[in-house]
């Protein structure tokens, strides 16, 4: 197998043991994801981050083929909030609060129909899923020493939203020493000039915060 991706700024070198390389699939929840959730509640047009499912859908299962490591995240809290700071609980303005019942249960509360991930990219057994009270994974979450014990050294960085939770986790996982890449077709955004502003500013400056590319040249790498 070539170990290169054509990528954005340069081609990205995969690791030689390719089990050190982790797909993280951010918070695609019905919250997200379906009207009655967070953000729909926010006032955002969610319809639109549907059309990169399709393309996500083969980057699993490429991973799951391969018997690569799989990492899911869900932005949730506790029913009783308590890992809910004041500031994230009343920014907004919304038509429902985080904690508030709304047509798929409580707003972005563990456990509840909408906070779980869409049908299409269920976790199986045996995969990671992280459960974070932040925007970034690696915030009160124990990811870095789950990375750090298989040894995972290289991320593809895929989900919802590409400026807010996705961006916030690369630059978290970049500043681990992580080598990053964000997959262009696997994220999405409520607003796409921010997806294109994020594409463009993580891969400035020479990659300064990783790199980017199209699903289809990771594809390509595995074939
Ligand atoms: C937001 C996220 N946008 N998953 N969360 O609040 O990006």
């Amino acid at each position: 197998m070539d170990l290169t991706i054509t990528a954005l700024p340069y081609e990205y070198t995969l690791p030689d043991d390719l089990s050190k390389l982790a797909l993280v699939i951010i918070d695609m929840q019905r919250d997200f994801m379906e009207p009655g959730g967070f953000g729909d509640a926010l006032g955002n047009d969610v319809t639109r981050l549907q059309a990169i499912v399709p393309a996500l859908k083969e980057l699993l299962a490429a991973f799951r083929t391969l018997g690569l490591p799989v990492i899911h995240t869900i932005e949730c809290h506790q029913p009783d909030l308590s890992d809910c700071p004041p500031a994230k609980l009343n920014r907004g303005k919304g038509s429902l609060k985080i904690g508030d019942e709304g047509p798929m249960g409580r707003i972005l509360v563990l456990g509840e129909p909408g906070n779980g991930i869409i049908p299409d990219l269920a976790p199986l057994p045996g995969e990671i899923v992280i459960s974070k009270p932040g925007k970034g994974a690696f915030y009160a979450t124990p990811l870095g020493a789950i990375l750090a014990e298989r040894g995972i050294t290289h991320l593809l960085m895929t989900g919802v939203t590409t400026e807010v939770c996705v961006q916030t986790t690369m630059r978290e996982a970049n500043d681990r020493g992580y080598e990053c890449l964000m997959v262009e077709d696997c994220t999405e955004s409520y607003f796409p000039e921010f997806k294109q502003a994020t594409l463009e500013m993580v891969r400035a400056q020479g990659g300064i915060v990783g790199w980017t590319a199209p699903s289809a040249n990771v594809l390509d790498t595995f074939a």
